[in-house]
């Protein structure tokens, strides 16, 4: 006889979570699997892979490598639609029929093997078998092999450090590897991306090392015990000394950064842009670059200059520029911090060449118009343009803009012969702020609006008495600059060291009906720094003797704006970006990054206009502006030319 079993009430019993629990996901659209991919090593990577249903034709598949968790931008939520489980900039993709996956680059979050930040490629630098290069080959071998309905047309994307990692496929692309999508990539971490601008240390990037290497899953960030970033570095003194007290110099990456301060073979080896010219040029590129990039200012144009150069088709290379700030494309792109561009930018260039572009070359559908090689949108006149290449020389000519006694701005030549300079001191116990102060942290700071910083008022630092303005007359016409700017200052310091700060500025007139809080906005177009060491050769540093005038030339990034009617242009000069850029002692030590307390002294600079040592802006115009700007040569340059009728016409984000 069965025996009975004893009825029971306890309900702890078995806990109330089950050993396996499958959710029901027959409402979901998609399939979701996460796969660990072996490469040649034997190391495997985790990948998340999102296969749409209901399509009926092989798919496409866009792949992102990322040292950022690929389980995070996949695990938005638990909808039965993908599209809410991904990247917002996503949905277009899987809902056009596009396999996604994420993978997580070796030694990160779910990925076996071990992490190196920013690995540099298989060579002197890195002597194992493997690298970021042959990790992209594999994962598609794998891909077009494994996932189920894929057509064998891949396509691969990423922004910022997943655009370095999308470049670096390219070094060796696998043969299903159809198109790929740089954005916002790191390229050339000494010139200007992330680590250095011209030998200036960002200072920002001890945050971001800190969290990239202090844990697989970025979990640590930094004890700062600071609201204000400003005062975190300027009492630590050295920016050596400031990673010390934090333990960064317990880190492998941060302690590379310090070691290597001058664009030495280090830097060079790993710049994509030197790279990409050894390179099989096969696969179709898009680049994308923002204009008000915080972080990876210069590696898009230089990466898609090689890239072009390289295409003997003519018809493989693309150039989006934005208003963006990093990473904006995905995002909404209607206004950048007071900035309004008068339509989201973002989705317009989504629309007319990011998916025109997959679906040419990963579904052969041919657009019905031709893709432009350059897609660009100019700023102050915010309406997108049309080129063949970038920078549009064939449209440009270029331009001096000379700096003038009293403040002055003008497309003359200064005519004294001798004593013409704009003095001041520059002491780095008061460094000149590169935001207004309290400066949050950037990255893992509360309340942070690093983003945006790029186009903050320049007016608070103005005034400074170690900032000094030069400023044109009222526009009567439009000006249209398009590429690269270079500042050459003849400039003389009492000290043997010094960094020079110049930004190119849109000052805005005093009353801008349509907006008044803009009335007399300074809108940086753009600006960057150049530590003097480096003023003969960026691989070496030499000191500067003191009381000499000598040439700088300060590197600026690109810029495609319009100063409108009634507007002007303004050059602020100044010694210290800070904390953006670490101090420069202004005293020559070998190591800046260790300089020790007594090496930091005030200096005076010189900026000087006579007609030999004539500092000036070099700016491409475009050509129509140029020749105006030629015929306008003869006029007075004084700052108080009254301001021209009209100008209140002035139209901003229309
Ligand atoms: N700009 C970031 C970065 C890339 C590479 C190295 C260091 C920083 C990023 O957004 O990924």
């Amino acid at each position: 006889m069965a025996r009975k079993k004893k009825a029971t009430k306890d309900v702890t019993r078995g806990g109330d979570v089950p050993r396996t629990f499958n959710a029901t996901t027959t409402a979901f659209n998609y399939t979701r699997s996460e796969v660990m991919i072996p490469m040649r090593d034997g190391v495997e990577l985790f990948t998340l892979v999102m296969i749409p249903h209901d399509v009926s034709k092989p798919m496409p598949i866009v792949l992102t490598r990322t040292p950022y968790s690929a389980a995070r931008r996949a695990s938005r939520t638990t909808s039965p639609d993908i599209a809410m489980a991904l990247p917002a900039a996503d949905e277009a993709l899987v809902r056009d029929g596009y396999i996604r996956v994420y993978q997580d680059v070796r030694g990160r979050f779910g990925s076996k093997g071990r992490y190196t930040m920013t690995m540099p490629t298989r060579g002197p630098f890195n002597e194992g078998k493997v690298d970021q290069v042959t990790d992209a080959w594999d994962t598609v071998e794998w891909l077009v092999s494994n996932v189920e309905g894929n057509s064998s047309r891949v396509g691969i994307t990423g922004t910022s450090y997943d655009g370095l990692l999308t470049l670096m496929s390219l070094l060796d692309p696998h043969p299903a590897l159809k198109a790929a999508v740089p954005v916002n990539a790191m390229v050339d971490s000494w010139l200007g991306d992330d680590f250095y601008r011209h030998g200036a240390f960002r200072t920002v990037m001890l945050e971001y090392v800190y969290r990239q290497t202090a844990s697989r899953n970025a979990a640590q960030g930094i004890p700062w015990g600071y609201h204000d970033f400003y005062s975190a570095v300027l009492e630590a003194g050295s920016i050596g000394e400031l990673g010390r007290q934090y333990g960064a110099d317990k880190l492998p990456a941060w302690n590379r950064l310090l070691e290597h301060p001058a664009y030495d073979d280090y830097w060079q080896d790993q710049a994509l842009h030197k790279l990409l010219e050894k390179a099989p040029r096969r696969v179709p590129v898009l680049t994308v670059h923002s204009l008000f990039d915080q972080e990876d200012l210069y590696g898009p144009v230089l990466s898609h200059e090689t890239l072009a150069r390289r295409d003997r088709s003519g018809n493989k290379t693309h150039l989006a520029i934005g208003p963006w700030c990093h990473g904006q494309q995905s995002g909404e792109g209607s206004e950048l911090g007071a900035l309004k561009w008068g339509s989201d930018t973002s989705l317009e260039f989504r629309r007319q060449m990011l998916l025109p572009f997959w679906a040419h070359h990963l579904k052969r559908e041919k657009p019905s118009e031709p893709l432009p090689k350059v897609l660009a949108f100019e700023t102050g006149a915010n309406r997108w343009r049309q080129y063949d290449s970038w920078p549009p020389t064939d449209q440009t000519k270029s331009a001096h803009l000379y700096l003038h006694e009293e403040g002055c701005l003008s497309f003359d030549r200064p005519k004294k012969a001798t004593e013409s300079f704009t003095e001041y001191i520059s002491d780095p116990a008061k460094p000149v702020p590169y935001r207004v102060r309290p400066i949050v942290p950037s990255f893992g700071g509360q309340g942070s609006t690093w983003r945006r910083w790029l186009v903050d008022d320049q007016r608070p630092f103005a005034d400074r008495t170690d900032v000094i303005t030069f400023v044109s007359p009222f526009l009567e016409k439009t000006v249209t600059v398009s590429g690269e700017i270079t500042a050459t200052l003849f400039a003389s310091t009492t000290g043997t060291d010094a960094d020079w700060v110049v930004k190119f500025i849109d000052l805005y007139p005093n009353e801008v009906p349509a907006e008044p809080s803009m009335g007399g906005y300074q809108f940086m177009i753009s600006g960057d720094i150049l530590r003097g060491r480096y003023r003969q050769s960026f691989e070496e540093a030499v000191p500067i003797e003191s009381g000499e005038v000598l040439p700088y030339t300060v590197i600026m990034p690109h810029v495609h704006h319009t100063f409108e009617v009634g507007h002007r242009i303004m050059i602020q000069i100044q010694s210290s970006w800070f904390p953006l850029c670490d101090r420069n002692p202004q005293t020559f030590v070998e190591q800046i990054a260790w300089a020790q307390p007594a090496d930091f002294q005030k200096a005076t600079h010189r900026i000087h206009h006579t007609t030999d040592s004539a500092s000036f802006v070099e700016l491409p115009l475009q050509a129509a502006d140029a020749q105006s700007a030629a015929t306008r040569k003869s006029r007075a340059h004084s700052r108080s030319s009254a301001r021209p009728r009209g100008s209140h016409e002035t139209s901003r984000g229309s």
